[in-house]
């Protein structure tokens, strides 16, 4: 049987649909199992993006921080401070890659189809920081226990190789989804053997997308070679959820490009209602996403 194709579950059947035309089946199966999974950069089929965003991202860090880094290959420095979150209206090479169709499908298959793109975040490391990010779960503010579907989702551009523990990356603790939060010294299972929780390095090449319920327990580990680690952090929530920023309204030649943009960073909201509601077209669908996790 073609269950996708049965007509049974309008907006779940669009997702699967869409991830057997791009051939991300396995990276649903290992995001529902385990929790995360990383997409390698062929089957986003955007390579040509993973140096425009890391160009983008090092020019928007300059005029944020005053620094400019020549060559992120080598640069063995310190980080100046910028300002982390806010990243998205900062250059369209961001928002072409918000509209990657294999980007949005995994979010929505997180958050369903009424989830929107809440914020993005940058990380720039290098072994200056001499710094073990604790294990933690990005589930802010939802108590246990947690329900079996992703509240939040993080989809983070890799734009330097994650290729060993060297590289500083991040870790992960695959089925801590199904869980709480980590408690006490839970959360130094990655630099002190823990008996039972056993954190695994991501790992993939620059240009992969990796994936992570927001409920996963995961921190980093500190970077021990020269050059730089380059990482565009996404969150994506569901639509009951408030956005993480909303440090820049959108450009009128943005929303020429991408109608759609007030809709995928959650600036189109039904509530809350003033005197009057502004807005009846926004009730069913939030209403529809109460229904079913994939709506
Ligand atoms: O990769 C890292 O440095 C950890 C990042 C993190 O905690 C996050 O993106 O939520
Ligand atoms: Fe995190």
């Amino acid at each position: 049987m073609d269950l996708p194709n049965l007509g049974t579950n309008p907006e779940l059947d669009d997702i699967m649909q869409r991830a057997r035309k791009y051939d991300i089946e396995e990276n649903l199966l290992d995001l529902a199992m385990y929790g995360f999974t990383v997409v390698p950069p062929e089957k986003l089929g955007t390579t040509e993006l993973t140096d425009r965003l890391r160009t983008a991202i090092l020019k928007v860090y300059e005029d944020r921080s005053g620094h400019k880094i020549d060559d992120w290959q080598t640069f063995d420095g310190k980080m100046k401070k910028f300002q982390n979150w806010g990243w998205l209206l900062e250059d369209d090479v961001f928002l072409e890659a918000m509209h990657n169709p294999v980007y949005q499908t995994i979010g929505q298959f997180l958050t369903g189809m009424s989830g929107f793109l809440a914020g993005a975040a940058v990380i720039l490391k290098t072994r200056q920081q001499e710094f073990d990010l604790p294990l933690h779960s990005d589930s802010h503010g939802v108590p246990p226990p947690w329900p079996s579907f992703a509240t939040y989702a993080n989809l983070s551009w890799l734009l330097t190789d994650y290729l060993d523990a060297e590289d500083g990356p991040t870790v992960l603790v695959p089925g801590s989804q199904r869980g709480r939060m980590p408690r006490g010294s839970e959360s130094q299972a990655h630099v002190n053997e823990h008996d039972y929780i056993k954190p695994i390095p991501l790992q993939g090449p620059a240009g992969s997308l990796a994936v992570w319920n927001g409920g996963m327990w995961h921190g980093s580990v500190r970077r021990t070679k020269p050059g730089m680690r380059v990482t565009l952090v996404t969150v994506w929530q569901r639509v009951y959820m408030r956005p993480i920023e909303r440090v820049k309204e959108i450009s009128a030649a943005q929303l020429k490009r991408w109608p759609d943009l007030p809709k995928l960073l959650g600036y189109e909201r039904i509530y809350p209602y003033q005197d009057q509601i502004t807005n009846p077209e926004r009730i069913e669908p939030t209403i529809q996403a109460g229904r079913d996790q994939y709506a």
